[in-house]
């Protein structure tokens, strides 16, 4: 595959998992997962982790692996590469795996002190891609394996930080978001 094939396949693979946090941005609100509880002092993960946002989130990635089946004959035949489709299990790891990876990263900065809103650069950018693949691997592992080779991985790596940056921006100059990361 060329390099602009393996970008859209990546792209188009990552798609279920780029999604919910964006959705949880629009949705959140609501009673925080962690009840209000602490740790050390800190809250365990804070008022930005909602019940709410997370069930959205993880809704909206897997409706969107599902739509994304319906057009990818088409959209592969238009960009002239066949693209990847999304078992029902594929599509939930990501999606949830995406929601999960931006919670560990909460639970994280709640413990570096960072509060509600802090950057944590690097790990903002990244937390919801370790988790979308770490849960497709472990409930899809043969789509998994099928679908990102060395390459794909190599490219979700480099391109959904650049990806990230640019939609939050965009999300923070619209002011749907209190910050633009
Ligand atoms: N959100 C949510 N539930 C989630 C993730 C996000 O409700 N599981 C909503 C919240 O309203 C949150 C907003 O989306 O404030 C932005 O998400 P994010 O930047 O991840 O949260 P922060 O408020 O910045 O909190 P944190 O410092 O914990 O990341
Ligand atoms: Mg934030
Ligand atoms: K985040």
């Amino acid at each position: 595959m060329d390099l602009v094939g393996v970008v859209v396949t990546a792209l188009w693979a990552m798609g279920p998992a780029y999604v919910p946090n964006n959705a949880a941005v629009l949705a959140g609100g609501g009673r925080p997962i962690d009840g209000g509880r602490t740790m050390g002092g800190s809250r365990l993960l804070g008022d930005g982790k909602t019940w709410r946002g997370t069930a959205a989130g993880t809704v909206a990635g897997t409706a969107l692996a599902l739509a994304m089946n319906e057009l990818a004959p088409t959209v592969g035949d238009v960009l002239g590469y066949s693209l990847p489709r999304f078992p029902l299990l594929a599509g939930v790891g990501l999606a949830l795996g995406a929601m999960l990876g931006d919670i560990g990263a909460s639970f994280l900065k709640r413990r570096s002190g960072r509060e509600r809103g802090a950057a944590f650069p690097g790990l903002d950018q990244l937390d919801f891609v370790v988790g979308a693949l770490l849960l497709a691997l472990v409930v899809a592992p043969g789509w998994f394996l099928a679908t990102f080779t060395r390459p794909v991985l190599v490219a979700i790596l480099v391109v959904t930080p650049l990806l990230h940056v640019v939609t939050n921006g965009i999300a923070y100059l619209l002011g749907l978001k209190n910050e633009p990361w």
